[in-house]
């Protein structure tokens, strides 16, 4: 994750997470050697050494926003990386977007073959349920609504159709397609790192005072956050993006930037990352009502959450 301004703690939070957020996926995936190796083989490929790292340091925020131990996170942080990482692998496919960068590297595809990237996508899809199983069945629940066809996978759907069709562009279609290709799983990292901080309470998984809160802090960090990708993928370079800028203008894609222009996209994004940093007390407010113990690992979670909102706009990669 590269340096900015404002997003410090969550920067300082990540470069003290990122070790065990490796090992947690180095766990839950076989290894290399094991047979069938070829695919476990480009399984490694796609996730290592990876991208940012987000949605599983978002799992371990919003464990540490409702009061858990983020040691009891880790398998299902490690799981919304390989459910991202699948979505990357599928998205990067020929009958997708075809692309041939992705990470700073050639993508799965070009190096491993179009058969096994596609089965190395749907195998990540599937070792993550196992991760996330962890979590307790709510958040299995939740992860498979959002990866599915009411989530990611229908947004990716609406996007492609988008495509070609020009002269329906309009806001509201942008911004259902961002709520469920991106946002979706945005949202599904913070409520199962929630559900993670519940696992082995009376009540089991995280509560709907909490839950609500949450979703909605997640939702406008995800909208803040695609905006902002919409954006670098004309203002960034292939060295800061590890992925082919420009590619959104190739393709024809319904974009922010594309329907009002750069500079009022941006705007948009910090506003609703300012939109995203007001709900913190509230999400906060809702954990120290439901675990009235926990109230004083609280500031520093609220500085945590503010800061990611932060990053998601301020980022260059
Ligand atoms: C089922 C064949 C098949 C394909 C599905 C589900 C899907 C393909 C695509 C999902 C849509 C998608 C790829 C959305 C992109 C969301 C996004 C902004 C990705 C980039 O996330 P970063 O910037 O990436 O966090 P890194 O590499 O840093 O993890």
């Amino acid at each position: 994750m590269t340096a900015d301004t404002t997003a410090g703690s969550f920067l300082a939070f990540v470069r003290e997470q990122q070790h065990a957020v490796e090992a947690a996926l180095l766990a839950l995936l076989p290894a290399p050697t094991q047979r069938p190796q070829r695919l476990h083989e480009a399984m490694h490929y796609a996730l290592f050494p990876g991208g940012k790292r987000l949605r599983p340091m978002l799992v371990l925020l919003g464990c540490r926003a409702t009061g858990g131990d983020l040691r009891a996170a880790l398998p299902a942080a490690a799981a919304l990386e390989c459910l991202h990482t699948y979505s990357l692998v599928h998205d990067d496919l020929p009958c997708m977007d075809d692309d041939d960068l992705r990470r700073g590297r050639p993508t799965c595809h070009k190096v491993h073959g179009e058969a096994m990237a596609l089965l190395a996508g749907d195998a990540l899809l599937t070792v993550a349920f196992e991760g996330a199983a962890d979590a307790g069945a709510a958040a299995v629940v939740e992860l498979a609504r959002a990866a599915g066809s009411l989530g990611m996978v229908g947004g990716q759907v609406e996007d492609l159709a988008a495509e070609g069709d020009p002269t329906h562009h309009t806001l509201a279609r942008v911004q259902w397609i961002h709520d469920h290709k991106t946002g979706a799983l945005i949202t599904a990292s913070l409520l199962v790192g929630a559900h993670a901080a519940f696992v082995g309470t009376p009540a089991g998984a995280a509560p709907a005072s909490i839950l609500v809160p949450l979703r909605r802090y997640g939702d406008l960090l995800g909208r803040a956050f695609q905006i902002a990708d919409d954006c670098l993928d004309l203002t960034g370079t292939a060295a800061e993006l590890g992925k082919n800028p420009l590619a959104d203008v190739a393709l024809g894609k319904l974009t922010w930037p594309a329907m009002i222009g750069l500079e009022p996209s941006l705007q948009a994004a910090r506003d609703l990352a300012a939109e995203a940093r007001a709900m913190v007390p509230t999400v906060l407010a809702a954990t120290a009502a439901a675990r009235p113990s926990v109230g004083s690992m609280l500031d520093a979670a609220a500085g945590l959450l503010q800061d990611v909102a932060s990053y998601a706009v301020e980022r260059r990669s």
